[in-house]
């Protein structure tokens, strides 16, 4: 056999030259020619052009060029796309890239190129989409460039050009998409633009344009972004007719040196950002109500007067409404926020700082999705307003622009060969599915909100609904604003789960083709986006993506089929020879573990027959019930060998595949802690799963603190509560192989055994509950959604996503503040953090401490409360760790009067204080083991809603 093999090989190399001599004819020769030349001007460190010699440039695989997929009348073929976005280029674009005079698509953003852009490309007829942007081009945009009547987008942003936009622009009937921002092009805006009636955005940013605004931009009946900032227009005015601008969503002439009035813009109906800030614009601001589509309005930086118009108070989608540094008077509105109903995924920001503001109209009670700024207002020297003064400290919080970055798995790294570019698909449906993403740099480039994270969720039904492609194979890995405002964001797109593990070649070559020619469909609201990469690593680093064109039927390719025909023929015999060996042995390499079924051998977990927990719990009888939750009911059984459990039956919505509950169990069954209660079994049978716990005789530490539980903790014992969390929680962040994150911590999470330790229960179920949506429905992907109690959300996930171990340290900060005041975390509107730090900073420390908790040296009281708010600090990198909170309350137990009785585990933790000895509590009445579960399994689950 391999000696037939050599002459075959033979055989076919020497046909194969001879197709490849033919095929170099195919590409129009005067193509090739061009792109010799633009090669030849290009500097290629990467060498990624290497391939742009052998070959036939539509046939061979040449970097970057793409060719129409049939011949032209001509007998040739032709170039339609170069797309050479992100190759490191240099040098300078040839003049001859105008002899593609059929392209449709010139790419190279995001390189270096230097030099002019050639006037050439204005005799590329068919030019669609011209993307320059991202390099160092300069000079000045050329006349010819009007030419382009087919143009639809016109990207030269990001580059040094100068000198004037050319009136013949009035020439491009077709364009949608005219972005010039951050060059430094001067001179005047052609009012000729305005007969471009297909405009949809017009982005002149940051550049050195001057003169006067046209007034005849209104006419344009599409526009939708008007966006000039960073230009001078010295002492010019906006034009009255910008108030009858009939699609336009954003108008932003920030800092555009603007004198006059501000002018009435409540006739444009669908305005959803405007931002006017950093002029000399002055007088009163219009009283007539904007669109309600506005999310933001900055007026900031200006010369204004007067009041904040009524209307403002009527305006449901505002996230953000800036009047800073202006000379506005009369009262705070406090009835802004009084008729808006906020999800915990929205926020408003109100910043009407260093104004005349002397009063408020209303009760200052904002809800916690409200941040107003007063710092700098004569009304915060008044002392009779309630809450006046945690609104004028004069800093500028948090403007809902940080960034966001993910959440963590629980699945077993050593799974998923993440150092070879593989990763658990974050929101797969099914548990831990393995696979390689494809990484996409993505920027909106002017959107038309101020906050994301009401819109997260249609931004991914967007954008996977137009790649066709399922809600949770989208991935937003992280999103940070830039300035501009711009939202860079890195987006990951999986393939779908339970196939095979990477996208094929021909799926990343239609994904890849759909982001580099602007498919998506417009959005108003996320305006355009830029795209900054789309590298393929890993699996995809080596993969060949198929030319665009696949059948090659015409003409020539008859004289080459048949002028190799003995070659294929060559092929195929030697083809057919290598699967019938392949085949052959083919039976021996069946891949059974890949459709392993779940089998799996649970060290210390028993699973239960259904049988046993209705016999527990005398046929999950009501008198059984002990809590009630999200997941299901929580039942008391008494097991064969008179163990007493508690047990958590699912409900119908909450039952998950197998698999998953298996692999969920398999993950619980590994964490051991004195301070977790402990999972002793399952129970997955006839359609039931269950979670069998350790059962906690003295319920909750709620219980405890709301005085349900008829005595009260002392002191000591609350630290000592307050110890064995901290370390039950620290055993989850640093012990716990791959670490886990609880999400849910509360006082009815925190459980007391009957010697009172304190346990910590329902971690690690972050996935047990599927959340419902709107409308009651179990959606597809949860990856973004905010789980956890109002009151203990830490507000940096709840704004951000961002789920950290520091969210953790929030919500036991709040834990520890209950302990210390016997309040709840929110009541009567009141949140207790923002309780005891006005206490704290008033010095009425002590006057809000619990006093039910008899006596306590007051170095330790203060010690603890400090820590407790430094746990809900506001900013993550400034709560301590969940080892230093440890370290800390030992410190502070070492310092009580029975240190070594409460430290020591076996002495009695009783001594001296008013409550009864242990045994009286293990031989308690069922009142209080009835309370045990109001710990549910993930109880106070937010759902995200969706935008306004
Ligand atoms: C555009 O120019 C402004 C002003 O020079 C700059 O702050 C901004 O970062 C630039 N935008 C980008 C995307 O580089
Ligand atoms: C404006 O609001 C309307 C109605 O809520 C909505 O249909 C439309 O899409 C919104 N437009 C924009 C640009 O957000
Ligand atoms: C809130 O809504 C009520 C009823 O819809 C209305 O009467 C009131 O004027 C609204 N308040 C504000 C501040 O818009
Ligand atoms: C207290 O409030 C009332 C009404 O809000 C106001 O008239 C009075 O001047 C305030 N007193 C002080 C000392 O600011
Ligand atoms: C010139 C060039 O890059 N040719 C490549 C085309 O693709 C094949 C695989 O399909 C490669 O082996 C060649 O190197």
């Amino acid at each position: 056999m391999l000696k037939l093999r050599i002459p075959i090989s033979a055989l076919v190399l020497s046909c194969c030259y001879f197709v490849y001599l033919v095929e170099a004819e195919v590409t129009a020769p005067s193509e090739v020619n061009a792109l010799i030349a633009v090669k030849s001007s290009l500097i290629d460190p990467m060498k990624h052009l290497a391939n742009w010699k052998k070959g036939d440039p539509c046939t061979s695989n040449w970097t970057g060029v793409i060719c129409f997929d049939t011949f032209g009348t001509d007998g040739y073929m032709h170039v339609c796309k170069i797309q050479l976005l992100n190759m490191n280029l240099s040098g300078s674009l040839a003049p001859a890239v105008g002899q593609l005079s059929q392209l449709l698509i010139l790419d190279f953003m995001w390189n270096e190129l230097t030099g002019s852009i050639p006037k050439e490309i204005g005799s590329i007829a068919s030019l669609r989409l011209l993307l320059l942007n991202g390099n160092k081009l300069s000079g000045s945009l050329p006349d010819e460039l009007g030419h382009l009547s087919n143009l639809n987008r016109l990207q030269v942003d990001l580059n040094q050009l100068s000198g004037p936009i050319p009136k013949s622009f009035a020439g491009l009937s077709s364009m949608r998409h005219l972005h010039l921002n951050n060059n430094t092009i001067s001179g005047h805006i052609p009012a000729e633009l305005s007969s471009i009636s297909t405009l949809l955005h017009l982005l002149l940013d940051n550049n050195n344009l001057s003169g006067y605004l046209p007034q005849e931009f209104s006419l344009l009946p599409d526009l939708r972004i008007l966006q000039l900032d960073n230009n001078n227009f010295e002492g010019t005015e906006i034009p009255a007719s910008y108030g009858n601008f009939s699609r336009l969503v954003k108008l932003s002439l920030r800092n555009c040196s603007l004198e006059g009035l501000i002018l009435d813009l409540s006739q444009i109906p669908n305005l959803s950002f405007l931002d006017l800030s950093h002029n000399r614009l002055s007088g009163p601001i219009p009283s007539n109500k904007l669109s309600d589509n506005i999310t933001t309005i900055d007026l900031s930086n200006n010369l204004l007067n007067g009041s904040i118009p009524a209307s403002f108070s009527d305006l449901p989608s505002l996230q953000r409404l800036s009047l800073e540094n202006n000379s506005l008077t009369g009262s705070v509105p406090a009835n802004i926020w009084q008729n808006m109903t906020f999800t915990p995924s929205e926020m408003l920001i109100i910043d009407l700082q260093e104004n005349s503001f002397s009063d408020v109209v209303g009760d200052l009670n904002p809800p916690e999705n409200v941040s107003l700024r007063l710092g700098g207002n004569p009304v915060c020297s008044k002392r009779n307003i309630t809450n006046i003064s945690q609104f004028c400290a004069n800093e500028g919080g948090d403007d809902g622009t940080r960034g966001n970055s993910v959440n963590s798995t629980n699945c077993l790294t050593q799974a998923c060969p993440t150092d070879n570019f593989f990763e658990y698909v974050p929101a797969s449906p099914v548990q831990c599915f393995c696979a390689s993403p494809l990484r996409i740099g993505y920027r909106l480039k002017s959107p038309s909100f101020s906050y994301f994270p009401p819109y997260e969720d249609s931004f991914e039904v967007y954008v996977t609904s137009y790649l066709n492609m399922e809600l949770y194979q989208l991935h937003i890995d992280s999103y940070a604003w830039e300035v501009g405002p711009r939202m860079r964001m890195y987006l990951k797109l999986f393939p779908v789960v339970n196939g095979p593990t990477t996208f094929n070649a021909s799926e990343v070559q239609r994904i890849r083709g759909i982001f580099t020619s602007w498919k998506f469909p417009g959005d108003d609201l996320f305006g355009p986006y830029e795209l900054l990469n789309f590298t393929l690593l890993g699996p995809y680093s080596t993969m060949i993506l198929p030319n665009q064109k696949t059948n090659i039927s015409k003409g020539i390719l008859v004289a080459i089929v048949l002028s190799s025909i003995a070659c294929v023929v060559a092929i195929s015999a030697m083809i057919t020879l290598f699967i019938a060996r392949k085949t052959r042995y083919q039976p021996s390499l069946s891949r059974k573990n890949l459709s392993s079924k779940v089998s799996m051998k649970l060290e210390g977990v028993k699973a239960f027959t259904f049988r046993e927990m209705a016999v527990a719990t005398d046929n999950f009888n009501r008198s059984t019930q002990v809590g009630q939750g999200g997941y299901g009911k929580v039942y008391k059984g008494n097991l064969y060998d008179n163990t007493v459990v508690a047990i958590k039956r699912a409900e119908e919505g909450s039952l998950q595949g197998q698999k998953e509950f298996l692999t969920e169990i398999k993950l619980l069954s590994r964490l051991h802690h004195r301070n977790l209660v402990s999972l002793v079994g399952y129970c997955d049978e006839e359609g039931e799963q269950m979670l069998v716990y350790e059962f906690m005789p003295n319920g909750t530490l709620r219980d405890w603190i709301s005085g349900k539980a008829k005595d009260y903790l002392n002191f000591s014992m609350r630290l000592r509560v307050a110890l064995g969390s901290a370390k039950g929680i620290l055993y989850l962040h640093t012990e716990a192989n791959p670490p886990v994150f609880h999400r849910d911590i509360k006082a009815s999470n925190i459980l007391l055994d009957s010697k009172l330790t304190a346990k910590v229960a329902d971690f690690g179920l972050s996935r047990l509950a599927p959340v419902l949506d709107d409308e009651g429905t179990v959606p597809h992907h949860v990856s973004t959604i905010v789980k956890g109690t109002p009151g203990y959300l830490d507000p940096e996930y709840f704004l951000t996503h961002k789920l950290t171990d520091k969210s953790d340290v929030y919500s036991l900060g709040v834990v520890f503040l209950e302990l210390l005041t016997g309040m709840q975390p929110i009541s009567h509107g009141k949140n207790i953090v923002r309780e005891v730090n006005m206490a704290h900073q008033a010095g009425m420390m002590f006057s809000i401490i619990d006093s039910r908790m008899g006596s306590y040296p007051s170095e330790c009281v203060e010690r603890f409360v400090a820590l407790a708010l430094m746990c809900c600090h506001d900013k993550p990198e400034k709560r301590p760790s969940m080892l230093d909170v440890v370290r800390e309350l030992e410190s502070i137990l070492k310092m009580m009067p029975d240190a070594d009785a409460i430290l020591s585990e076996t002495t009695s933790i009783y001594s001296g204080t008013s409550l009864p000895s242990s045994s009286t509590f293990m031989s308690r009445d069922p009142h209080i083991s009835s309370s045990v579960s109001g710990s549910d399994l993930i109880s106070g689950v937010v759902p995200t809603v969706t935008p306004r």
